[in-house]
């Protein structure tokens, strides 16, 4: 038996991480999941635990975190196996140069952490494993992939068990699920451009649970923590019509919640927006993008036209289904103006909650590849700012004043009066101000679509303000 902990820096549940510790207990292994949140001493609790392995899961920016976190339960107790997980070792397996990670994990883990697991028990090389990353001497050596898992049936259920230790996650009124992996398309924005080839020769990429271990699985969620409603956090739950209207008939039969998901503009149809209402869909989200139609489709491989987007909105008004929409800006080439016709399109189809980040090249992603191509050198991980909603080290000109129209888009597009002063306060330098418009519309958002109440929108505003901060890093230098 191997004890394994897992921490994870955000205050909501993480799918991954469950995934990998209900496969663990499932094989006769013990984990348990700890949140390293300003406040929920962690590091005292992880280490009363006495773990043999401890693995942090980290997206790109958050290994910063993670890497702290884990240079801290070296310092207290080097014996302990330290590994890095998740999108970040994934494409940046030089994170493995970190003194402080004795092995990163690339892809899906499920069975490398049962391989790690019985390694362990057993006395043997985890070096050798599949998907591990690891330093000889000086050199790095990533170990090939394991194929991608055929059977997502065969998966045990994410182990939910651990957030009954938090008050605020044990409380949530909404719970998520994951119907299917992979994603059919590529855009240049996302990591799944880089996945696809990784897994090229791995089996296939696109893969469905089947209906009954969804529905078995949502049952009992539902019987054990009584939700309010469901979250699907699927890539492209509605690709598949075949797969997805018989689920939404069975879903709304046996489930019977309310549930918030994620769609594809060009994808929706009457029949699916029918069979989405139909089964108590009661908040959808897709994206725009951009308003520009060359900049969605040539720059950011998008594949959704104008057209497809009006369609949907209109859809939406006609069931009642509230929407949102997923824009970035700081595009490479976009100027003021393409970025003015995202505000524009976004106030024309009138979205419930108009989301805007300033675009990141994450590692993994064709514009990360473009970008290094551009500027003829290695984009340094290090550089990218913890999140999605401060600013870019995206090349832009414009990028301040990009930077501060992400700032007021919910405002821009939901009261298009402001227009004319926005287009003024966007020329001003970038000020607190701006950066408490945006997190008092992001927290009106959260508040109305996630139906989280006061005092969980303040616990999560408080620990999550990693998420809002400019970061360490350096604007590139031209
Ligand atoms: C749902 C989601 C969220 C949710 C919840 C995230 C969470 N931590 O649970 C929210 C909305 C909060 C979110 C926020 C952010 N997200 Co997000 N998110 C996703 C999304 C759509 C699905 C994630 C998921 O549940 N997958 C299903 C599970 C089963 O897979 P998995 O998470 O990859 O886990 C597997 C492996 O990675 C691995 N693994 C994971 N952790 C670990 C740890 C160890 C130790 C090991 C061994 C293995 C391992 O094993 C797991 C099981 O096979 C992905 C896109 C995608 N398709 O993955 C983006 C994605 C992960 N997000 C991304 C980003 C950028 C962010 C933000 C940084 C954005 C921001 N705010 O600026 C934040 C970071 C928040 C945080 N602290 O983690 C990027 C990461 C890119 C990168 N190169 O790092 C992704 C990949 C989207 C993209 N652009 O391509 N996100």
């Amino acid at each position: 038996m191997t004890r394994f902990a897992f921490i994870q820096n955000l205050w909501t549940e993480n799918l991954g991480i469950m995934y990998l510790s209900g496969t663990l207990k499932s094989q006769g292994h013990e984990s348990r999941i700890f949140i390293d949140v300003k406040g929920a001493d962690a590091m005292r609790q992880v280490l009363e635990y006495q773990p043999q392995a401890v693995g942090v899961s980290c997206t790109t920016g958050l290994h910063h975190w993670g890497l702290q976190f884990l240079r801290k339960i070296k310092a207290s107790r080097p014996e302990i196996i330290t590994i890095m997980g998740g999108p970040h070792p994934t494409f940046c397996p030089e994170v493995i140069r970190a003194e402080s990670i004795d092995f990163a994990v690339q892809g899906e883990a499920e069975n490398v952490v049962t391989d790690i697991a019985e390694a362990v028990e057993a006395g043997e090389d985890i070096r050798y494993l599949e998907n591990i990353v690891h330093l000889d001497g000086d050199e790095i050596t990533i170990n090939p992939l394991r194929n991608l898992i055929e059977e997502l049936d065969s998966i045990p259920y994410p182990d939910r068990s651990h957030y009954d230790r938090y008050a605020i996650t044990k409380r949530e009124g909404s719970k998520n699920f994951i119907c299917g992996r992979g994603c059919p398309y590529r855009c240049s924005f996302c990591c799944n451009y880089r996945l696809h080839d990784m897994y090229h020769d791995k089996g296939r990429y696109v893969r469905y649970r089947s209906h009954e271990n969804i529905l078995d699985e949502i049952e009992e969620v539902k019987d054990r923590y009584g939700i309010k409603f469901v979250g699907f956090s699927d890539d492209t739950l509605i690709f598949n019509k075949k797969w997805l209207l018989p689920f939404l008939e069975k879903y709304k039969e046996r489930i019977g919640l309310p549930f918030l998901s994620t769609v594809r503009a060009n994808l929706i149809n009457e029949e699916v927006v029918r069979g989405l209402k139909e089964a108590g869909c009661i908040s959808c989200v897709f994206g725009v993008e951009s308003g520009d139609e060359r900049i969605r489709n040539e720059v950011l491989i998008k594949g959704v036209s104008d057209d497809e987007i009006r369609r949907t909105a209109s859809l939406f008004k006609k069931y009642k289904i509230r929407f949102g929409t997923y824009n970035m800006l700081g595009l490479p080439g976009e100027t003021i103006v393409d970025a003015w016709k995202t505000v524009k399109l976004n106030a024309e189809i009138r979205p419930d909650f108009p989301w805007c980040s300033v675009i990141q090249p994450y590692p993994g992603t064709k514009i990360h590849e473009d970008m290094q191509k551009t500027l003829g050198k290695h984009i340094d991980a290090d550089e990218i700012g913890a999140s999605y909603f401060t600013a870019s080290v995206v090349d832009n000109p414009h990028i301040k004043q990009l930077e501060n129209l992400q700032k007021w888009f919910h405002l821009a597009v939901r009261v298009p009066l402001l227009q004319p002063l926005i287009r003024l306060f966007i020329k001003l330098p970038s000020n607190p101000l701006y950066t408490l418009v945006f997190q008092a519309c992001y927290g009106w958002q959260l508040l109305r679509r996630s139906r989280l109440n006061l005092l969980q929108m303040f616990k999560y505003w408080w620990t999550q303000q990693g998420m809002f901060k400019r970061s360490g890093r350096k604007r590139r230098k031209k």
